[in-house]
Formats: structure tokens, C-alpha cells, sequence
């Protein structure tokens, strides 16, 4: 045995320690594995003679702080045991340089007399600007703004059958995951409610390795093929002679390439929608969007489509509260995520699957490796699996959150890609972008996104490389360092990882498949999905956007060409708004497979979703001096009761003085929480605080702009005067007025429980906030 190039004789003290910590390892089981801490094919025990070789093998985890191969149970905790020893605190700490000399002045510069020159010398200010001048990486070049929180998946009982997955087997086993939500077009800076499609991309540190499933809101995508996504991306992205506009597709270039790629007419559907703007994460969908497999314990294969189902149900934001709050609250959905985690109100998520049997395949009238097509659910039931709960919000935006690289070729036994073109460049194209991003091939070592299970290979040094190998051989085979780490069969069984094996007997060609040829019949079906409200504001959103785009063939290329194809009435709508007649009958497909069979699926709506009760709702309550104290707290404890949030809102931060003497401490005022912010308003009682907020402008205007965005309104006693005074219609849906707390609460409640007040929805617009 070699140590530093020394040969250590047997009896050497050194060795002796090594061979006792080898001991303590006696029933390890050290596998050959990659990065991410999924096994190559092959594992198996080591034998008594290896102990010694082990002993000084340079990657066992006892060198690593973490867990042994052997020892690797992941709990809910594993992640944050594993971050533990990066975390920093300040506190009890001095201020020293990055190589511990002492700090005696941080406000000082060195300077040659002190009203003359800053001196070379001096190391302090030199490295402390040095760090600060490169603290930036570069952002994502798509998903580049997001939040992300800490949590655990669990399994259901059912999910060991589909999966042999470790992480599937144990419905009492907490996986812990770290889920990223982001918007796709914007800059890191950008705004949170920008019409958008959101990532959702979540990374379970399994005991076999991290699996990173890397899905969005919406479960198609606007291209077939991987080749395309530079041209989409470019097309989408402000544009490039003066970077605007920024996070949003309203614009010339975006709309010239989708009317010319049909292919997109579906996604674009999608993002029309009210799903373009989540109320909060914890109201969105998720969708794996490609087909991937699984692979259960005797090797069978199945094509399944991933979902992720929010357990508070789904709702978003309308169009016009989405674009006030750009300004209002640029952080909008990051806050209510990061507020609620810090106030223990949790995401809460059920896992599911759409399974279609190999044998099934071809049994659709679209292709399942399309991406740009969904498997309804009334064809294919999604069956629930799990639930993840996300309950810690990171330590550090830069170290966690900015810093997290997530790739959709990270995957564990018992989990599959499929041929879908679209996965399948993406299994390229996010290991590449970490290189830039992260600034080499070692990002793997950076804490949050190091697996909770050890991971040894041969792999070596590269910029900041953190592991110190030891030993000589970074080769496999190798008869020096004890043949460690090593790959011996047989593989599935030990948990190796192996591809399905799929025959593949083809020619080489650059071509689509005829079955992906229909473009329409899916988008179709989600616009014959849609209540009459949703398909509202996708008409609104198609004239909106259209109403940005300078050149007019490309208004006239979506109108005339794209629409009609999905639906005349749309076409005609958006026509119309446009001052251009769209076409009055259907063109004929051009597509092989010809149209869908089904003309309807009533998941596709938001609607079929809603919440259904007020829990994790933020409502406003309006006080002014003079107010009924004793109402503002019945209505705090009755949606306290309920899981909602009462939210005190005065014209200014100052203690409100109450009709009865007493105090009401203000939550937030009247312009720093605007209506926007929250999901329905209640006007208290008391004639000088209804009078003081009548007579403002803010008081007025939250009430209206509640009004116009379809919030259930409730005013006690007196309150229904700031009503009247702000023009807001009383005898209208959703608005409910009574003496007391009690009168209005059952009504009111069961509105919020709807999300917003649906059939005020035509006249919304005639309030002028
Ligand atoms: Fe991505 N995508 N993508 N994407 N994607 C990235 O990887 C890419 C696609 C998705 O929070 C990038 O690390 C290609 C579909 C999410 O960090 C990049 C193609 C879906 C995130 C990249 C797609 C996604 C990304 C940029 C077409 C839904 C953010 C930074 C073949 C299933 C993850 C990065 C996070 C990020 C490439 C299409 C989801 C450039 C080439 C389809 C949620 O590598």
C-alpha cells in the first residue's frame, strides 16, 4: 500500500488506523458511480481481502463527511444534514479577509495620507472589491428568475408497483426534494406575473442518486424537435436590437415564429389562458409534459406521463391584476411561497401518472412521444403516487436557489427516457448550459445540488474542484489502488442503472414522423374545454398580444391562418378586435393522422379545480379611525378558523384608534397592499372610518379595482357606504352587505370559495379602475 507515494509497511501506525477504519466499514459495499450518484451496471460485496484496499481508498465517504453506500437510508432531513456543513452564521464571528487575517477597519481605505491616493498595498479593499466585482454568474438563458423551497415526497402504497425506484418503495420513507419554480422568458429581474409558462422542476435526492424531474405548468411544449429551441427561445426573448420587451411574448418577433411553426398553435393555446399567471405555486399544476418510463421490479417498461396536482386546488390571476401588480409587487409569487413557508402554511402537491402499457402505444390518434400533445386524463386516468410538501425555504437565494442545476438526464434505476425529440436534446443541452453557468464541470460538488448518497468515479480535477482524491489510480480498471471503485456485475439487481432495452432498427434520417403531423386537433379540444369565461380571456389575451405586434402579416398570419384551425369563433373574435376578417369555414386538415376523436376534456379547465374553500385566501380589511373594533376581530378569528388570513388595511401604518377607545394595529396601508395583492376585500363598520376611506381616492379605488377584478366584497354596517361612494354596484354578484360579522360571512365565504365571482366577469370592465 502507497500513501503519498510511500510504501507503508504493515506494522506502521498509519496503516494500522487505516485498516481499522476499513474494518468499521467491514459489509461496505463501494459501487462505481457517477456523478449524480446513480450506479454503472454492477455491484457487489467486497470480500474480506479487500478490506485492507479499501481502507485507503481515496473516495470512501468516511473522506467525504457523508454517508456510506451501505448506510444510505434518505429521511426528510438528509439534505439539510448534508448541507449543514456549508452553512455560515456571522454570529461570534470577527471580520476577517477570505484568508483569516483579522480586518482592523472596513471603512477606511489604505491611502497615502488621508486626502490622498488609495495604495496598491492594500489587500482588504483589493480583495473585497475583486470578490464584489465577480459576484454574478450568468443568469439562465431560459427560466433565469425563480424561487424555490426545500421539502420531502412521499409515496403512496401503490406506487412500488409501477417503479422500482427506491424512492417508490416505502410509503413511510420522506425523500427530500428541492423544487424550483420559474418564469421562462424574463430576465432574473423580471416581473413574477408576467404571461408566461412556469418551470417546475424538482430535485429528489434519492438513496440511488438525484432525480431531477424538470416540468412546467403546462403539459405540451411549442416545438417537436430539440433543434428548434434556439429559434423558439430567440423568437420569444426580448428582442435583439433593443431588448424589449421583457417578459413577455407580446411582440413581433415571437408571434412571426409561432404563426410560421403550427406546431406551436397548441402551447400558445396554453399560454393565452388564465394559467399564464398562477395566483400562487401552490394553485399550479405540474407536468413532466414528455413521456418518459418507468420500470418496475422485474424489468417491465412502462410509458407514463408525470403530474404534480395541487392539494389547494388551481387558480390564477386575471390578465389586467397580473399587469398591475408587474408594478405593485414584482415579487408577487415568490413573497406569498416564501411568507407561507415561514408561516408553516405548506405547498402541498399529490404525485400522479398517466401509465399507458407498451403494448398501448399506438393506440392513440396522436403520437405519445409528441410533445406538443397531452394524454387527456379521461383517456388515461392519472393515478396518484405520492405527495410532496415543500415547508423550508432556502438559507441563500445565490448558494440554493440561483445555483441549483437541474437536468432531465439525471435519473435513477427504474426511471426511463423515451425517443420524444424533445427530451431527448434536452438530455444534451442542460448539462452544457451548467458548464457556462456554473463555471465548469464540477458544479455537481456545489452543496445543493450534491447528491445525499456518496458518489465515487474516476473523474478528476477542473476549475474549483473541492473533493481531494487520494490515491494514484484515477483509472478503471486498475490493480493499484485495490481496482476501487469498480464495476462488477450483475447490475439491475444491486441497483446498477440499465437502459430499457429497446430495439431500435432504423435509417438514419433528419425527418418528422407523419404521426406527429396534427397540429390543431388538441389545441381545439382545449379551447372546446374551456368555460365561457376562460375562452373570454384567451380572446382577450389573443387581442392583446396581436395589438403589440407592428407588422400586420403577422396579425394577419395568426388571425387568417393559426386560429381558424383551432376555432372560427376565436378567429372571428380576435378578427374582429383586429379589424380583419378571419375565414368562415375550418381549412382541411393537412395532417396524416386526421382530427381527434374526442372534443372535450373537462380537466383541461381551471374551473374543474377551484380551491372550493378559503384556506391560505388573504383578505383585506379595511379600518379607518372610528372603526368597529370589535367587528375587525370577529372577522380575523372567523377566516382564522377557516385557514384564511385577515389583513388590517388602513390609510397609513399609524395605530388606528377604534369607535370603542381601543387600538388597531395596522397590517399594511392602503397603497402598500393594494387590492392586487389580496384575494377579496371587507369594509368594517363604524361611520368616521367608512366616512375617512370614502373620502380617499386609495379607499375608493380598492374597492373598485376589487370589484372589476371579480373579488368577493363584503362591507359590515356603515362599510356599504365606501361602496357607494366608489360607484361599485351593490345589488351585483359577489357583493354582500349586512349588519354583522355573521351576516355576511357564510355568503362571503362560499364566493372566495370559488376563487372570484365568475359571472361579474362581462361587466367587470365597465369599472373603470
Ligand atoms: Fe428547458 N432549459 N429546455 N424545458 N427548462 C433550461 O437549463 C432546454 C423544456 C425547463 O429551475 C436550461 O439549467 C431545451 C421543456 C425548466 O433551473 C436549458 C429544450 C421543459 C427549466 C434548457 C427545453 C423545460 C429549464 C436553462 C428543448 C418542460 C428551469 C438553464 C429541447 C418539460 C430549471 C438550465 C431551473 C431550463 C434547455 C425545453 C423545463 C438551456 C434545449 C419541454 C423548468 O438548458
Amino acid at each position: 500500500m502507497q500513501v503519498n507515494g510511500s510504501r507503508i509497511p504493515a506494522c506502521h501506525p498509519r496503516r494500522r488506523l487505516l485498516v481499522v477504519r476499513g474494518v468499521s466499514h467491514q459489509r461496505q459495499v463501494l459501487r462505481l458511480a457517477v456523478d449524480h450518484g446513480c450506479r454503472h451496471p454492477g455491484v457487489s460485496a467486497v470480500d474480506s481481502n479487500q478490506e485492507i484496499r479499501m481502507s485507503n481508498n481515496p473516495h470512501t465517504s468516511s473522506n467525504r463527511g457523508g454517508p456510506n453506500d451501505t448506510d444510505v437510508k434518505t429521511t426528510e432531513q438528509s439534505k439539510s444534514e448534508n448541507l449543514e456543513k456549508y452553512r455560515s452564521d456571522a454570529e461570534g464571528h470577527d471580520l476577517r479577509t477570505n484568508h483569516g487575517t483579522r480586518i482592523a477597519d472596513n471603512h477606511n481605505s489604505l491611502k497615502a495620507g488621508e486626502r490622498g491616493p488609495t495604495l496598491m498595498e492594500d489587500f482588504v479593499f483589493r480583495e473585497k472589491l475583486n470578490h464584489f466585482d465577480n459576484e454574478r454568474i450568468p443568469e439562465r438563458i431560459v427560466h433565469a428568475r425563480g424561487a424555490a423551497a426545500h421539502g420531502y415526497f412521499q409515496p403512496y402504497a401503490e406506487a412500488a408497483r409501477y417503479s422500482k425506484a427506491g424512492l417508490f418503495q416505502d410509503p413511510d420513507k420522506k425523500t427530500p426534494v428541492f423544487v424550483r419554480f420559474s418564469t421562462v422568458q424574463g430576465a432574473r429581474g423580471s416581473n413574477d406575473t408576467v404571461r408566461d409558462v412556469r418551470g417546475f422542476a424538482t430535485k429528489f435526492y434519492t438513496d440511488e442518486g438525484n432525480w431531477d424531474l424538470v416540468g412546467n405548468d403546462m403539459p405540451v411544449f411549442f416545438i417537436q424537435d430539440a433543434i428548434k429551441f434556439p429559434d423558439f427561445v430567440h423568437a420569444v426573448k426580448p428582442e435583439p436590437h433593443n431588448e424589449i420587451p421583457q417578459g413577455q411574448s407580446a411582440h413581433d418577433t415571437f408571434w412571426d415564429f409561432v404563426s410560421l411553426m403550427p406546431e406551436s398553435a397548441h402551447m400558445v393555446l396554453w399560454t393565452m389562458s388564465d394559467r399564464a399567471f398562477p395566483r400562487h405555486y401552490r394553485n399550479m399544476e405540474g407536468f413532466g409534459v414528455h413521456t418518459f418510463r418507468l420500470v418496475d421490479k422485474q424489468g417491465k417498461s412502462r410509458f407514463v406521463k408525470f403530474h404534480w396536482k395541487p392539494l389547494a386546488g388551481t387558480c390564477s390571476l386575471i390578465w389586467d391584476e397580473a399587469q398591475k401588480l408587474w408594478g405593485r409587487d414584482p415579487d408577487f409569487n415568490r413573497r406569498n411561497m416564501w411568507d407561507d413557508i415561514e408561516n408553516g402554511d405548506f405547498l402541498e402537491f399529490e404525485f400522479g401518472i398517466q401509465v399507458v402499457e407498451e403494448e398501448d402505444e399506438h393506440k392513440f390518434d396522436f403520437d405519445i412521444l409528441d410533445p406538443t400533445k397531452l394524454i387527456p386524463e379521461e383517456q388515461v386516468p392519472v393515478t396518484p403516487i405520492g405527495k410532496m410538501v415543500l415547508n423550508r425555504n432556502p438559507d441563500n437565494y445565490f448558494a440554493e436557489t440561483e445555483q441549483v442545476a437541474f437536468n432531465p438526464a439525471h435519473i435513477v434505476p427504474g426511471i426511463d427516457f423515451t425517443n420524444d425529440p424533445l427530451l431527448q436534446g434536452r438530455l444534451f443541452s442542460y448539462l452544457d448550459t451548467q458548464m457556462l453557468r456554473l463555471g465548469g464541470p464540477n458544479f455537481h460538488e456545489i452543496p445543493i445540488n450534491q447528491p445525499v448518497c456518496p458518489f465515487h468515479n474516476n473523474q478528476r480535477d477542473s476549475m474549483h474542484r473541492q473533493t481531494i482524491n487520494k490515491g494514484q489510480a484515477s483509472y478503471e480498471p486498475n490493480s493499484i489502488d485495490g481496482g476501487w471503485p469498480k464495476e462488477t456485475p450483475p447490475a439491475a439487481e444491486n441497483g446498477g442503472f440499465e437502459t430499457v432495452n429497446e430495439r431500435i432498427d432504423a435509417n438514419k434520417i433528419r425527418a418528422r414522423s407523419a404521426s406527429f403531423g396534427d397540429h390543431y386537433s388538441q389545441a381545439t379540444l382545449f379551447w372546446n374545454s374551456q368555460t365561457e369565461v376562460e375562452k373570454e380571456h384567451i380572446i382577450a389575451a389573443y387581442t392583446f398580444e396581436l395589438s403589440k405586434v407592428q407588422r400586420p402579416w403577422i396579425r394577419e398570419r395568426v388571425i387568417k391562418e393559426i386560429l381558424p384551425n383551432i376555432d372560427l369563433e376565436l378567429a372571428r373574435r380576435v378578427g374582429e378586435n383586429h379589424g380583419i376578417e378571419a375565414p368562415s369555414s375550418k381549412p382541411a386538415p393537412a395532417d396524416e393522422l386526421g382530427r381527434s376523436s374526442q372534443q372535450e376534456s373537462p380537466a383541461l379547465s381551471l374551473m374543474t379545480r377551484l380551491p372550493g374553500n378559503i384556506q391560505y385566501r388573504k383578505v383585506a380589511i379595511l379600518v379607518a379611525d372610528g372603526v368597529d373594533s370589535n367587528q375587525v376581530e370577529a372577522i380575523k378569528s372567523k377566516l382564522e378558523a377557516e385557514g384564511a388570513e385577515g389583513m388590517v388595511i388602513a390609510p397609513s401604518m399609524a395605530p388606528v384608534k377604534a369607535a370603542n377607545g381601543q387600538t388597531v394595529t395596522p397590517d399594511a396601508m392602503l397603497n402598500g397592499q393594494p387590492s392586487v395583492t389580496l384575494d377579496s376585500v371587507i369594509v368594517a363598520g363604524g361611520a368616521e372610518s367608512v366616512r375617512t376611506l370614502s373620502q380617499s381616492g386609495l379607499g375608493r379605488y380598492y374597492v373598485q379595482e376589487a370589484y372589476k377584478h371579480l373579488k368577493a366584497i363584503s362591507a359590515i354596517a356603515e362599510g356599504k357606504e365606501l361602496l357607494a361612494a366608489a360607484n361599485v354596484p351593490t345589488q351585483e354578484d359577489g357583493i354582500f352587505l349586512g349588519a354583522s360579522v355573521d351576516d355576511v360571512f357564510p355568503p362571503f365565504t362560499q364566493a372566495m370559495g370559488q376563487h372570484r365571482v365568475w359571472s361579474r366577469d362581462a361587466r367587470a370592465n365597465d369599472m373603470p379602475a
